[in-house]
């Protein structure tokens, strides 16, 4: 006890020394002195960092998060340190071609982020052939000043060591040695850092690295830096994986098809069946459009009437990831979820798919996809085959020019009217078919407003002035904002669905024949507009108050809810048929082909999703990013909390119970697509038919 309480009072007056010796030689100023270089990286390093999530992840738990500043200043301390192995007059170069690199770093995660509500991932590096197509749409909606306050570090560490070159203090002489020494004790401060932060983590947060599906959660606790190091490890990994952890996947995939339960006739069973399929992917569209109308004159009146003469699921989500369109497409046509890095239409377009229009194709069906876009964008060139599309129209097949082109291409109008010429000859031809036409118009920025045609989304109102005669006011409202633009943008796709069933009706074409159209995914739209919508106050054109009682909160929740999208299921004659309803329970993009497949007699064993006509009320929507929703509760799972539907309580085993279904089901879906386990399926089987050939 003696000992314990002497080496105690020893250590304590060696740091009482330590310390008072710092402050009679002035020895932080004179390290600060000393190190000016190194101090302007780490600072202006770890500044950028956490102003990267300042702007990016507006919670109070992000603003006092300790843990990613920890972890930011442990990898700049330690990547800085071993600038000290350097020569001095070479340090420099070494701290500023760094500094620039973490500032790239937060710069391109900057602006991904208000594109994508996402961290960027190194794995869409493969897909920036594309941004030089939708590029004027980044420039304009996403690229933001604050994108570029991070080159200030970069900035600051130039005229710091200019001054110091100017007043002679970069000329210093070092032994190899001392070189060596300084290095080894400035690496050991981040690596205390380092350590500092591993005692900060749980289990949770280790597991969630090694996912990286949960990105935000991923850059709160972590940082920027080992985010990005993480996600380039991440990356790679499927390459990887695909080499190795086969086995292991084939057996996870196994065990979740063992335990999943068998379809079972319904009462909607074959109502289709030899029917010929029109899919129309309608670009940005969302289900919030079709309630709102400006001045009387409704924004979607053509969808609005294809929902209320057919079967509208009026609860429908795209959970897409960063392959937007494509991963619509691929959830609709084969019930797979996007994969957890890259996009499937892109880095795994060789993998075998139990697709739609194979699985028709397999039943004499011609099947086709028309797009008037270029026939290399996400790729579809070579997806569409492995889809099972018999034939790809593509831009090259459209006569494009000046006149009928808007935003990315051919307008929905001029596509719509040469596809139908398309289909009468597919018609002719064929027996039964079925096909994807894509729109293209209501592409984002939707800021072609003079093309769109005239569609006010302001307030008109008749008064009567105090003389009596009445005059008209307009009050702007939504003119000028991006999501009133937005509404002008998709009344005019809304028009172009309209005069294509015309057209489609005028041939002849929807005698024998179910539409489909769904929204592929929101518009991304920002918040503030839609507050904008739902709280203006006409007299002051402005936002309410919030205290005002006629206040309408759109907060996080309401937001994200909102981006459900449209699913209408259509025939000519099915208006006033028991099908004619609206369907309420939640559904997500990749349960259409078990619900289609159930309809026109065709079944892919491996679908993910489920025929909601089977599932009903149980349905769960899984997201990307580990979020779910049911009937009753949305789950985040970046934040950890849910909104409760209904007024009935949670349960915390419901919760922990839909978390591990939605884990697994990503994770089954990514080891499908990563290990073509379709294929081998199909190997197996041909094994099975061939040893029984041979048994004969
Ligand atoms: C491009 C079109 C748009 O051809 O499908 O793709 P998006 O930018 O929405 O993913
Ligand atoms: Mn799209």
């Amino acid at each position: 006890m003696k000992n314990i309480k002497n080496s105690l009072n020893r250590l304590i007056n060696s740091l009482k020394k330590n310390l008072k010796r710092v402050k009679d030689e002035h020895l932080i100023r004179e390290y600060a002195k000393n190190n000016v270089l190194f101090l302007t990286f780490v600072i202006t390093c770890v500044i950028n960092s956490t102003m990267l999530r300042f702007f990016c992840i507006n919670s109070t738990e992000n603003y006092l998060a300790i843990a990613p500043i920890l972890a930011d200043s442990a990898i700049v301390i330690i990547v800085g340190g071993l600038g000290y192995l350097l020569k001095p007059k070479n340090r420099f170069a070494y701290f500023l071609g760094f500094s620039i690199f973490f500032c790239l770093i937060c710069v391109i995660n900057s602006i991904y982020y208000t594109y994508y509500t996402s961290f960027a991932s190194v794995s869409m590096l493969s897909l920036t052939q594309y941004v030089g197509d939708v590029g004027d749409a980044v420039v304009e909606q996403v690229i933001n000043f604050k994108d570029f306050l991070y080159i200030l570090g970069p900035i600051l560490l130039i005229a710091i060591n200019s001054k110091l070159k100017k007043k002679n203090l970069l000329k210093i002489i070092e032994l190899k040695s001392e070189r060596k020494k300084k290095a080894i004790k400035t690496v050991a401060v981040g690596a205390v850092f380092a350590i500092i932060f591993l005692f900060t983590l749980t289990p949770t947060d280790m597991s969630r690295l090694v996912k990286q599906w949960n990105r935000e959660y991923i850059v709160m606790k972590y940082g920027i830096y080992i985010y990005q190091a993480n996600d380039v490890i991440a990356s790679i990994q499927p390459k990887i994986n695909s080499l190795f952890g086969y086995d292991q996947a084939k057996k996870n995939f196994n065990d979740y098809f063992a335990d999943k339960e068998e379809h079972q006739d319904n009462k909607y069973t074959d109502i289709f069946e030899g029917k010929n399929v029109i899919v129309i992917h309608g670009e940005s569209l969302q289900t919030n459009l079709m309630s709102l109308s400006f001045n009387g004159e409704e924004v979607t009146p053509n969808l609005n009437r294809l929902a209320e003469e057919g079967m509208f699921f009026s609860n429908f989500y795209s959970p897409v990831s960063v392959g937007t369109s494509s991963d619509a497409e691929l959830m609709f046509n084969t019930s797979l979820l996007p994969t957890k890095s890259g996009t499937a239409f892109v880095s795994y377009s060789d993998r075998t798919y139990n697709a739609t229009p194979k699985l028709l194709a397999e039943k004499g069906y011609y099947t086709f996809s028309m797009h008037g876009n270029n026939a290399d964008f996400w790729n579809r060139r070579n997806m569409h085959k492995s889809l099972g599309y018999d034939r790809f129209y593509s831009k090259e097949d459209y006569d494009v020019t000046d006149e009928n082109t808007v935003g990315l291409g051919i307008n929905d109008y001029a596509f719509f009217e040469q596809s139908v010429e398309k289909i009468k000859k597919i018609d002719e031809e064929n027996d039964k078919w079925y096909g994807m036409l894509m729109m293209l118009s209501n592409h984002t920025p939707f800021s072609e407003v003079d093309k769109y045609g005239d569609f006010p989304v302001d307030i008109k109102e008749t008064v009567t002035n105090e003389e009596g005669t009445t005059e008209e006011v307009t009050y702007p409202y939504m003119e000028g904002t991006k999501l009133g633009n937005y509404f002008k943008s998709a009344h005019y796709a809304d028009g172009a669905i309209g005069e294509l069933i015309d057209m489609l009706d005028e041939e002849g074409l929807l005698d024998n024949t179910v539409v489909i159209i769904y929204g592929d995914h929101d518009a991304r739209l920002p918040r503030s507009d839609y507050n904008r919508l739902y709280n203006y106050d006409k007299e002051t054109d402005s936002i309410l108050d919030e205290d005002n009682p006629n206040y309408k909160e759109y907060d996080s929740y309401q937001y994200e809810l909102g981006r459900k999208v449209p699913l209408i299921i259509w025939t000519k004659d099915m208006k006033g048929t028991n099908l004619n309803k609206e369907y309420t329970n939640v559904m997500s993009m990749y349960d259409v082909e078990p619900t289609l497949g159930n309809m026109l007699g065709y079944a892919n064993e491996y679908a993910l999703g489920h025929d909601i006509f089977d599932i009903g009320e149980d349905n769960i929507v899984v997201f990307p990013n580990g979020n779910w929703l049911t009937n009753k509760v949305y789950y985040n799972s970046q934040k950890e909390e849910y909104l409760s539907l209904t007024d009935e309580a949670v349960s915390e085993e419901e919760i922990r119970k839909n978390n591990e279904y939605a884990s697994n089901l990503l994770d089954v879906s990514n080891e499908i697509i990563v290990f073509d386990l379709l294929k081998e399926d199909q190997t197996d089987e041909n094994r099975v038919i061939e040893n029984q050939e041979k048994g004969t």
